[in-house]
């Protein structure tokens, strides 16, 4: 009778666990409020989609889903108000009080209702998939349940650095994809710096045919463990402006806004290399560097340089609708500019205080021309010296001072602090045992406890944070299964730092029970990742 009564009391326990476990039904991002319900809906062939708008982005992208995975043929039909039976509605009807990007998920035996409006029917799509097996034959069995969903932050960032190494337009696509899975949306892409211009600039043919290439390819490290080694195989590539369309269009069919960064007055080598008048000493000889580090040479802020900055920008601004520009301003040393007659000109004329007055002179003129066309300005937090620029947005990189700082100046702020395990550069385990990295430590856990509104500011300043994102640098990342390693699975404790709400998230669901089930989706799908073994610093 003992034994019956231990039996009892582990069958009941495991009962209660059964019941408390996945409270999430494996969501990623954790939504704000999950219901379940009895009963299943049996998603086949036969299932009819009825939408407000039949060739809407976000219903398009789940006729094709259930097609590219299923071979589902499903039939598309306008609401007409009278729901059908086994029929998915997607409906702008049912939205009142949700917030912006928001939606509410209703699967029941008869029928599954997606209410949201624009991206939120997008999200609530990309929860309803989530939910199906893994297994990609046969009917879909979805068990019931009512999601209520929104994003904490409206500003949800991936970064990909395509200097140090170039991605292809189809990996950056694949690199989209898993971003919109994980409801974020907006990709920063990092198209210059000292090692390639990677966007072509029909006024200045020079950045992609001189700027995109490199003598060599650097093989080895640039500090601590390893000398430089290089193989003499040239290395180089860029974007069509038609690509960088191409790429822009699939991002919005997504939801994913695209802010290009631009980098200057540093990290100017490549262009330097194509324009050395564009530098305070143009008989140097400059080259794309086949190394990665701080570079003294940089832009001269001469009227010659801003015209040719100011063009480049209208480019970019006629290609990208996105609100931001990211003009950089990031490790710009003042060596160059101390000895440069001219920079000493402007310095004198202009009675700034030094060349930390420079830098900003020289943002707040980008800003003004970027303002002048309708956009705004974002730059990495070196734009706080000297003062910042009237409109412009922070990105704090190094940890969280300079967002801070900004927001109490009432700036809006990203989060992206490097030393919060947001640089995805950095090794996920000890470093020895990981794949060479730039260095740093940023394991799952600590991406996953990050919280992008510091106590320091009150909940009026809080408000300025518009958002958080994570970086991927690349100068130690030659290849797109890299790129996956290091993306996977921090992208999904990214998206849950920046999607949900504070009280729901858990680091032991998130890594014990959801986690795995994705990982088996990305073996389906060809992703690469990391095995989440936490190994300590
Ligand atoms: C700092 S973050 C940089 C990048 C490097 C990165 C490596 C920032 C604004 N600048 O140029 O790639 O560190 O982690």
């Amino acid at each position: 009778s003992c034994l019956l009564f231990l039996l009892t009391v582990f069958i009941f326990s495991a009962g209660v666990k059964a019941q408390n476990t996945d409270p999430n039904m494996g969501v990623i991002p954790a939504p704000v409020s999950v219901q379940k319900q009895a009963g299943t809906f049996v998603l086949s062939q036969e299932t009819l989609i009825q939408a407000d708008t039949v060739t809407n982005k976000a219903v398009r992208f789940l006729a094709d889903y259930l097609q590219n995975r299923y071979s589902f043929s499903n039939k598309l039909q306008t609401n007409t108000g009278t729901a059908a039976n086994n029929a998915i509605i997607l409906t702008a009807a049912g939205t009142e009080g949700l917030p912006a990007e928001g939606y509410r998920l209703t699967i029941a035996p008869n029928q599954i209702t997606i209410a949201g409006k624009g991206a939120g029917l997008f999200y609530g799509i990309q929860t309803l998939i989530q939910l199906f097996p893994l297994e990609r034959s046969g009917t879909i069995k979805l068990p019931c349940a009512r999601i209520e969903d929104y994003p904490r932050f409206g500003y949800r960032g991936m970064h990909l650095d395509v200097s140090r190494h170039f991605f292809s337009v189809e990996f950056v696509k694949r690199y989209l994809d898993l971003m919109a899975a994980y409801k974020l949306n907006t990709f920063h892409w990092h198209l210059t710096d000292d090692q390639g211009w990677r966007i072509e600039i029909k006024k200045y043919p020079r950045l992609t045919q001189v700027g995109s290439q490199r003598a060599e390819t650097l093989i080895g490290n640039y500090h601590d463990r390893m000398p430089q080694q290089f193989d003499n195989t040239p290395y180089g590539g860029y974007y069509t402006q038609d690509q960088i369309r191409e790429v822009i269009q699939y991002a919005a069919s997504k939801y994913i806004t695209i802010i290009p960064e631009i980098e200057m007055p540093g990290h100017a080598m490549a262009a330097l290399a194509a324009y050395p008048e564009l530098s305070c000493d143009p008989k140097q000889d400059y080259k794309v560097s086949g190394t990665w580090g701080v570079f003294n040479n940089i832009f001269c802020p001469t009227e010659k340089t801003f015209g040719f900055l100011q063009d480049v920008l209208s480019e970019v601004i006629d290609l990208f609708p996105s609100k931001y520009i990211h003009i950089g301003g990031d490790e710009a040393p003042k060596v160059v500019w101390k000895s440069s007659p001219e920079a000493q000109a402007i310095i004198k004329r202009l009675k700034l205080k030094d060349e930390h007055g420079l830098q900003s002179y020289f943002i707040q003129r980008m800003e003004k021309f970027v303002n002048s066309k309708g956009r705004s300005i974002i730059g990495w937090d070196e734009i706080l010296e000297g003062g910042l620029a009237p409109n412009a947005t922070v990105m704090s990189w190094r940890g969280e001072a300079g967002g801070i700082a900004a927001a109490k100046q009432g700036h809006n702020v990203i989060m992206t602090p490097s030393s919060s395990a947001l640089y995805f550069d950095h090794s996920q385990a000890r470093s020895d045992l990981e794949p060479l990295s730039i260095g740093g430590f940023a394991p799952l856990s600590k991406v996953y406890a990050y919280n992008p509104t510091p106590a320091a500011l009150t909940p009026a300043q809080n408000k300025y944070i518009l958002g958080v994102q994570a970086n991927l640098w690349t100068e130690y990342v030659a290849t797109e299964k890299k790129v996956e390693y290091l993306l996977l699975p921090r992208l999904m404790a990214l998206s849950e730092v920046a999607w949900t709400p504070l009280a729901n998230k858990n680091y032991t669901d998130f890594s014990e029970t959801r986690v795995a089930r994705h990982l088996a989706w990305f073996d389906k799908n060809g992703f690469n990742y990391r095995v989440p073994v936490a190994i300590g610093a």
